[in-house]
């Protein structure tokens, strides 16, 4: 970016923020308005029925349920960062939410760990100068450091090669390039699935499984997912597949209850997987239910195959619902590096998996990970999770995080 450019979007991120401010000042004045009203109405009510005895005080929880939602932050680097990124997708000044912007400032502060053991050093090892065979070698190294894996950093490493054996290429042009590449290869399996984001279909019974091995967060992006959903009004369901952690379904009610979604569980012990789905599909079938969230064990006694598990799981969703649209997501997660690769490749062979979730981006320096998952594994990224709230789950954009991943700052 030369200096013009970044002038120029320095003044559309800060024009930006002065939109965000302005909204955000209505909203909370609107909001103040609501609830002065709403306590000036229970005081009337109150004086009426005289029931000050009875302590029916005015309720705080609007209130409440406006902090959760992000404050715009200071007008900083992560803004003016953010902003540029979606301006660079084509959004315009009056489209973008603070919403956004503050996804972006977690996956960007997600992938710092990441990008500090890579970034920062490639960019002192390129400079301005023009790029060197011996700078590839020191790109391998770091790419093979950030865990983006053998494949992807021979790939990348190669087209860069052969475009200096062409040409003369400068540090700046050499990181756009990069950029490049790496974004071509997460978007590979993206593109060969034919579906560039991944969205239930409206009126149909949409079935995602979140399968994967202990500990790797999928009941806690189930939850994630739930909150999108339901928010973006699908009717969403979930069902509590995980039978073996006595604690799961407890832990799936809590999420339910945030975004305002049913759990189907049967809490008696040692209860089959297959006969909660089996449950949680005639539930789904009554209720017109769009999507069903089902949530699998990650480890389960020896006794019982994992695998033959799942297959039990998808036979009766086959025959009872055979119209219905099932993903089977494998959730993996990045701070586990080539360790969760090998997971991916196992369940890859056996559990016929269509796409992948990473999760806990945030604080972890293997971020790379997700480059080897689509160029090994071959299955398309869907969401990305950096954190463990219930916002912090994204449809994934190839576009932010290779962005996120290379930031300069
Ligand atoms: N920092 C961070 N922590 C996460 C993220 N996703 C999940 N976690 C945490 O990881 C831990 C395990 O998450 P779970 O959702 O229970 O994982 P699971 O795969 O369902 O685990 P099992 O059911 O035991 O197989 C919890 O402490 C979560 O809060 C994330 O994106 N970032
Ligand atoms: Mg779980």
């Amino acid at each position: 970016m030369n200096n013009t450019e970044s002038d120029n979007s320095r003044e559309w991120a800060a024009q930006a923020y002065a939109l965000l401010k302005k909204r955000q000042e209505e909203q909370k004045q609107e909001l103040k308005k609501q609830e002065e009203q709403k306590q000036e109405l229970q005081r009337q009510e109150e004086q009426k029925q005289d029931l000050i005895d009875n302590g029916i005080k005015g309720n705080p929880s609007r209130l409440a349920t406006i902090t959760t939602e992000p404050e715009l932050g200071e007008f900083d680097d992560n803004f003016t960062w953010s902003a540029m990124v979606l301006a660079a997708q084509g959004k315009k000044i009056n489209q973008i939410s603070i919403d956004e912007i503050d996804w972006l400032t977690k996956l960007r502060r997600g992938l710092e760990e990441t990008r500090k053991g890579f970034v920062t050093e490639l960019l002192d090892k390129l400079g301005d100068d023009p790029i060197t065979p011996e700078a590839l070698d020191d790109l391998e190294t770091l790419l093979i450091r950030a865990d983006v894996g053998i494949d992807s950093t021979d790939k990348v490493i190669s087209s860069l090669r052969q475009k200096l054996n062409e040409e003369v290429v400068g540090g700046e042009e050499g990181i756009k390039f990069l950029k490049e590449q790496l974004k071509f290869i997460i978007d590979k399996p993206i593109k060969n699935s034919g579906t560039d984001l991944l969205v239930p279909q409206k009126g149909k019974l949409n079935v995602w499984l979140l399968v994967g091995v202990n500990g790797v967060g999928k009941t806690t992006t189930l939850g994630k997912l739930a909150f999108l959903s339901s928010r973006s009004n699908y009717k969403t369901l979930i069902a509590a597949a995980d039978t073996f952690r006595a604690a799961a379904v407890e832990q799936l009610k809590v999420w339910g209850e945030r975004s305002n979604v049913d759990v189907i569980s049967n809490q008696s012990k040692n209860a089959d997987p297959a006969a909660v789905v089996f449950d949680a599909i005639n539930s789904a079938k009554k209720r017109d239910i769009e999507l069903l969230l089902v949530d699998t064990a990650g480890r389960l006694q020896t006794k019982n195959n994992l695998m033959d598990e799942l297959a039990k799981i998808k036979k009766i969703i086959d025959k009872k619902v055979p119209d219905a649209i099932v993903e089977s997501l494998l959730v993996l997660d990045a701070s586990q590096g080539q360790n969760g690769l090998k997971q991916a490749k196992s369940f890859a062979k056996s559990a016929n998996l269509s796409g992948a979730i990473i999760t806990k981006l945030d604080g972890t320096s293997r971020g790379g990970v997700s480059l080897a998952v689509s160029e090994e594994v071959n299955l398309p990224i869907r969401f990305i999770g950096a954190g463990e709230g219930i916002k912090d789950l994204r449809p994934f954009n190839s576009f932010e995080f290779v962005e996120a991943l290379l930031a300069d700052k």
